[in-house]
Order: structure tokens, then sequence, then C-alpha cells
């Protein structure tokens, strides 16, 4: 094999950049055309996010919030791209150590889709497609990047890279392009390669090279986008905003009309979707149609049950109004929201399967092989624990479990909110482990008594004189009863509390007369919920079973 030394290392970077694309470009269109059960690179990410310690998601989340999974991602393909240059580089030496390199990443993707809980054999096509197109790619870009004649070139006097694009020059080239082979065999003597005058690329071929790269991010920019399109992505989309929902049989209890204080900067009693948090495992969202989803319920029942989407639909709903939380919410964090959810009763199902008396856990399993520990006796004790299909009057967002998940007043998400759920299991807390029990989170999560302040925003500058100082406090299923805020450690005062429908919701919170003076304060605040227990100054971190302290911000007074 010969080498080509002469072209620069931009252009076997990008032979390689490209050639990756083309690899994953193709994987994506045979997934999409198998009905894999996730996407190469997604599940190598997927990979990276089940492998990786559990100190290490939690600063993810803690550093980079929301947009963790973008990261993650960006990471990912920051890693491939640069085993990608690697690839191109090592091909101008030995074309076979090219395709070596991608035999590697072939392998890896392979070893990243076969662990996936819900993988099969459709599974390996995408990884072996991928891998034989860059190769065919790689080969044909590595020829094409070497103009005819691969021996020393004559440099045509006066020839730059301006006056290069003669009538004669593009001749070559475009035959160049229908007979890449002939570049080799120095059929075409009549056009040296294009060159600067002075320059020692011998025998590169910019504008083969060029023409090749352009033809391998349209193949690829196309064979991915088939395959998002044949991926049945848009069918869910469809179902959702086609889904008639069914009316409640029990409607939310009536919010009092002082719910909502309706200050500006204070979180609306009510979360739109749009602004609701979403924190789970997956890198691409599950698609989970309708039509074929299922629920299995089964393991210590009497009769284990398979319910469709229409056998759930056509239950009595039950519409509930309930605050969700992550345990990964830092003290003041962001990632709890309230909405109105619609959804049968998870209790009247298992009663129906006829849970056994010894049973103490249910671990439910999404879609995505995520699963969650939730205790049995908080889901039967008549609280409003759902299947919810719906939230804030429209069927359950992609992001937030279509068509359906679970919710229960009272528990963090990652012990309760399986989102995409398709099978509930119980069984017991000594003999099954959930998705994060093993990861240093605790196996049971009810949520702890918090309280936040919305309002200043911590590190604001506001005016002297009388300020509103507002926010949310929360102790799902128990109740608020009372929110305290004190400014630099003086005495506390008493915040007036918002209304709330039911214990299920946080409670909005104000203190409408500080007189605020010149100067940098304290703001501190502390609730005490309907049990009598006021929330403790000790902090503790998110892990193992959610953060505690007050929360206090710093405000500046102008
Ligand atoms: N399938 C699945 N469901 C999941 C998770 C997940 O990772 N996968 N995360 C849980 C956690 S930790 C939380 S806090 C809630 C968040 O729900 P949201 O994204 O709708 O706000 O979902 C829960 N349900
Ligand atoms: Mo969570």
């Amino acid at each position: 094999m010969e080498s080509y030394r002469g072209v620069p290392a931009w252009a076997a970077a990008l032979v390689g950049l490209v050639t990756g694309a083309v690899a994953i470009g193709v994987s994506w269109l045979v997934a999409g055309v198998v009905k894999a059960s996730a996407f190469p690179v997604l599940t190598v990410g997927n990979a990276v996010v089940d492998l990786s310690p559990s100190w290490l998601k939690e600063w993810a989340i803690g550093t980079f919030g929301e947009a963790d999974k973008a990261v993650l991602l960006s990471g990912v393909s920051v890693v491939l791209a640069a085993f990608a240059v690697g690839i191109g580089i090592l091909a101008f030496r030995d074309l076979r150590y090219g395709h070596a390199g991608l035999v590697v990443l072939g392998v890896i993707g392979l070893a990243a889709s076969l662990t996936r809980p819900e993988a099969g054999l459709p599974d390996v096509f995408p990884v072996l497609a991928g891998v034989g197109a860059g190769m065919v790619a790689l080969s044909r870009l590595v020829r094409r990047s070497v103009a005819a004649g691969s021996g020393a070139p004559r440099p045509r006097p006066g020839a730059d890279s301006e006056t290069a694009d003669t009538p004669a020059a593009s001749r070559s080239e475009d035959e160049a392009a229908l007979h890449p082979a002939s570049g080799q065999d120095g059929v075409i003597v009549t056009a040296p390669p294009i060159m600067r005058a002075g320059d020692d690329l011998h025998s590169f071929d910019r504008r083969g090279l060029l023409t090749g790269l352009l033809g391998g991010v349209v193949a690829a920019g196309a064979a991915g986008a088939v395959g998002r399109l044949l991926s049945g992505g848009a069918e869910v989309d469809q179902a959702r905003v086609g889904l008639a929902l069914p009316s409640p049989a029990t409607a939310a209890k009536p919010v009092p009309a002082g719910s909502d204080l309706k200050i500006r900067g204070l979180s609306p009693f009510f979360t739109p979707n749009a602004d609701f948090y979403r924190v789970d495992t997956a890198i691409i969202v599950p698609k989970v149609e309708p039509g074929s989803w299922t629920l299995k319920i089964h393991g210590m029942v009497d009769r284990p049950i398979e319910l469709t989407f229409a056998d759930l639909m056509r239950r009595p709903m039950v519409e509930a109004d309930v605050t969700l939380c992550c345990v990964s919410n830092e003290v003041g964090g962001p990632y709890i929201g309230n909405a109105r959810w619609l959804g049968a009763r998870l209790a009247d199902i298992l009663r129906e399967a006829g849970v056994h008396k010894d049973a103490d856990m249910l671990l439910s399993t999404s879609a995505d092989g995520w699963t969650c520990g939730t205790p049995a006796d908080v889901v039967m004790d008549g609280r409003d624990a759902l299947l919810a299909i719906a939230m804030n009057g429209e069927a359950l967002p992609v992001d937030h479990g279509f068509p359906a998940r679970q919710v229960v007043p009272g528990l963090y998400g990652y012990v309760s909110a399986t989102k995409w759920v398709t099978e509930i299991k119980v069984t017991r807390f000594d003999r099954d482990e959930a998705y994060w029990t093993p990861r240093g989170w605790s196996a049971e999560g009810p949520i702890k008594t918090q309280s936040r302040i919305d309002l200043p925003k911590s590190g604001a500058t506001v005016p002297a004189g009388r300020t509103t100082v507002a926010g949310v406090a929360w102790a799902q299923h128990k109740g608020i009863d009372a929110v305290e805020v004190r400014i630099d450690r003086g005495p506390w005062r008493q915040a007036r509390l918002a209304e709330a429908p039911t214990a299920d919701t946080w409670r909005q919170w104000v203190i409408d007369d500080w007189e605020a003076t010149a100067g940098e304060h304290t703001i501190e605040v502390r609730a005490t919920d309907a049990t009598g227990y006021t929330q403790t100054s000790e902090q503790a971190p998110v892990a193992p079973d959610g953060a505690t302290g007050w929360h206090a911000i710093r405000v500046n007074v102008a």
C-alpha cells in the first residue's frame, strides 16, 4: 500500500471526519430500517452514563443541570471526532490502519449496543453497516485526494491556487471524479495536479478531495435524515397530539383563588410543561407508540395483568395536583415543579392483580430499561398515586413519559416517578434493587421538607425601600404549616402563606414589608410542615437521600 505523505494534515483530518460522518449517517439509516432499539453513538453515550461512577453523574447534573445530556453527547462527539481525525491521518500512511481504526470503533459500538437491556439482533446491523460504509468512504476519499500520477508532478509555471481553476484542470478533476481509479494510473497526463508553485504537496489533489468530502457530507446527512424519519418518532408525536383525553371520574380538589400570588419572579403555582424540569438517564427519549405500549404487572401477585393503552384509557381517571421533586435538587435548586396530572389509580390496578402480603416494593421499569423501587404501602395507602397519561391538560410530553408514567405524592422522582413505564414487578426490597440504589442513593426516598427563595434573585441588586421576598415551600403529602424568613440573622418573621388545594403541592409564601436598607444583606428561609417539623439548618448533600439546610441568598441593596 502506498502512503501519501504529501497530503497535508488538515486534509487527512477532514477525510477522517467525513468518514466518521458517513459511518454514523449510514448506521442511523440502517437503525431506522431494521427498527433497532437505539442508535449507535447514542448507545455509546448511554454506556458512558451507565459505566461512569455516581460522583461523576452527580457532578454532571450539578454542573450542567439539564444540559447534562447535551454535554455528555458533545463529549462523546468530541472523542469520536478526535478518533476520526486519527483514522484519517493513519489512512494516509496506510489505508489498512484507517480501516483497522474503523473496526475498533465498530467493536466499541457493538459492545455498547449489545449490553443494553433491550438489545436484540437488529442492533448488530447498524454498527456493521456503519463500519462497512466508513471503509468504503475512507478508501474513496484517500484515492480522490491523490491526483493523476502519484509520482512527482511537474509544477506548472506560475500556477497558484487562483489560476489553478483552468478548464484543463477542471476537466481532469471531473474525469478523476468519474473514474477515480484513473487518477492513479497516470492516464491524464495533460493536467498535472493542482498545486501552488513552491508547494511540495506532491500528488495532493485538493479539488478532488474537496468534491469527495462534499459528496461524503451530503451522503451522510441524507442517510442520517432518512434514518431519523424511519425511526418512527414522527408517528409517536402524531399519536400524542391526536390523543383525546378522557374526562376525570374524580376531579382535582378546587384550587383556592389564593394559591397563586401572581408575583413576578415567583414560581407560578402550576409549572407550565415547557418549563418543567427534566431529569432522566435517557440520552434520546424513548418514543413509545401508545398502540404498542403495554404495562405488565407481575411478580408477587395472584393474577399477573397486562394492560394496553386502550385498557388504561378506559379506567376511571383521577385528576390530582402533585409537586414532583428530584432528590438531586440542591437547597434552592430548580429541580421541582407542580403539575395537574390525570391518570388511573395505581392501587386499584394492583388490587386487581392481588398483591401478596409479604411484598413491600414495586419495581417499575421504563421502555429504556431504567428501574425504580417504590414502597408498596405508600402507593396503596390511599394517596393519589397515579399511572398518569396527562400533564397540565395535555397528553404527557414525550420528555415527561408519554404515553404513561407514575406519579406518587411525597416521594422523590427516582423512587416513584417512572416515565415511559412498561412493567411493574411486585417484589421485596431485600430481593431487588433499582437503578440508583447500587449507585450510592438510598433505596427509599421520602421528600424532605424544604423551602426556596425565588425573589429577589440570589446576588441581585435591589433598590432600597419596601421589598418583596417570596418563594415556595414543600412537604408533599404532609403539607406546609409555616414559613419563616430572617434577614442578616435577625429575628425570624412569619411569611404570609398562599393557599394550596391539598398537602401534595408546594405553597407559595411572601414577605412584602421588608424595608431594605442600603448595603449587602443575607436572606434565609425555613419551613415547618404539618407534622410540626421545622427544616433543619444542618447542611446535607443531595446523596444519598436529599439535601437539607436553609436556602440563603445575598442581595445588594443600592
Ligand atoms: N424512565 C425514567 N423515568 C424516570 C427517570 C429516569 O431516569 N428514567 N428519572 C426519575 C427522576 S430521578 C425524576 S426526579 C423524575 C423527573 O421527572 P420529569 O423529568 O418529568 O420532571 O423522573 C423519574 N423518572
Ligand atoms: Mo430525580
